[in-house]
């Protein structure tokens, strides 16, 4: 049987690429495919396997007949359309944060944790790409020897801000070349030849709402609410994808040949050592490279790597789409 599959803000930078990536997928069947945006965009067309598909205004009927939604849409709207998404009987999987945390929404890296796909009771979350890039990362690490404490930085390309982020650098780097003044709107300050350590507003221990996911996003997702991570999330002047340092420390010592040989061999992550990954050769792959593979030199147990992983595919698009192909695969064995 097809599967039917809604996008629900297909115009967006994460829509569009879920429409890109559905478009690739060989080894199981997608029947209808259903474009939803605001009423704005009702009308316009975006190509599938080369056929126009005309955008819909999503009401609170869009849903019916479809058996899966992937979500593109600010948390509001998530929320907003939820209820009518699960009355019509279909799956949401959802890539906002509104039910990330929620104690009965799986949250989901199918490398990871696919067996909470099937928990869910309507929902599924898509994590943050942040969070999904990392842990991807160090899984398989993790599987060798638990990770007990985390550092990460974050180095996170304007497009992880959506298709206005991309635009604002893009439009800023053109004024000064201009010699015209600047204005910043999608990011709190000047993002052309800057860094911006803010992605969210901050809480009162000091993190931001990005590091603030990234620590309790990792946790459910491994099942380890006692893992300890301390991140600082930094905005780039790079289009796309996001590239991360960390520095982890195991249960027991992992040598690094065993750490290498783990990443070598873990689906959906490629060992780059030669020279290592850059956010640019990475950019438009679904993989997550890791590179840098290290011995922190400050502890015993501790490694230190790079990585970077196209936050618009797996960061979001791939990993949604590789849940629903989970689950239907399942669904369809049965
Ligand atoms: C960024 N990671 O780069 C953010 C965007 O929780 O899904 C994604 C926010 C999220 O700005």
């Amino acid at each position: 049987k097809a599967c039917r599959i809604a996008i629900l803000g297909a115009t967006g930078a994460v829509g569009r690429t879920m429409l890109q990536v559905l478009e690739e997928q060989t080894d199981w069947e997608i029947g209808e495919v259903r474009l939803l945006a605001s009423p704005r965009s009702a009308g316009q067309t975006l190509l599938f396997k080369g056929q126009p598909l005309t955008l819909e205004a999503v009401t609170e009927t869009s849903f019916e007949g479809m058996d899966v939604v992937l979500g593109a849409v600010e948390n509001e709207l998530a929320k907003r359309w939820a209820p009518w998404i699960v009355k019509a009987g279909a799956v949401f999987v959802d890539n906002s944060s509104a039910f990330r945390l929620d104690p009965g929404v799986p949250l989901v890296i199918p490398q990871i944790n696919a067996e909470d796909i099937f928990k869910h009771q309507g929902i599924i979350a898509n994590p943050n790409c942040a969070t999904i890039i990392a842990l991807m990362a160090v899984a398989p690490i993790y599987r060798l020897s638990r990770i007990t404490r985390m550092i990460v930085s974050t180095y996170q390309a304007v497009s992880g801000a959506g298709a206005a982020g991309l635009a604002e650098l893009k439009r800023q780097i053109a004024q000064l070349e201009a010699g015209q003044a600047v204005s910043a709107e999608a990011f709190p300050v000047q993002i052309a030849y800057n860094l911006i350590p803010q992605i969210g507003g901050f809480d009162e221990q000091g993190y931001s709402a990005e590091e603030r996911k990234l620590q309790d996003e990792g946790r459910k997702i491994l099942h380890d609410p006692a893992l300890k991570i301390s991140c600082t999330c930094v905005r780039v002047p790079v289009l796309r994808c996001h590239s991360e340092s960390i520095t982890l420390e195991t249960e027991r010592a992992v040598n690094l040949e065993e750490a290498r040989k783990a990443i070598a061999e873990a689906e959906g992550v490629r060992l780059n050592e030669q020279p290592y990954p850059t956010p640019l050769a990475c950019t438009d792959q679904n993989q997550v490279e890791v590179g840098r593979l290290r011995r922190d030199c400050t502890h015993e147990k501790g490694i230190a790597l790079w990585c970077c992983g196209d936050q618009l595919r797996k960061g979001a698009a791939t990993n949604a789409v590789e849940i629903v192909r989970t689950w239907w695969q399942k669904q369809a064995a049965h």
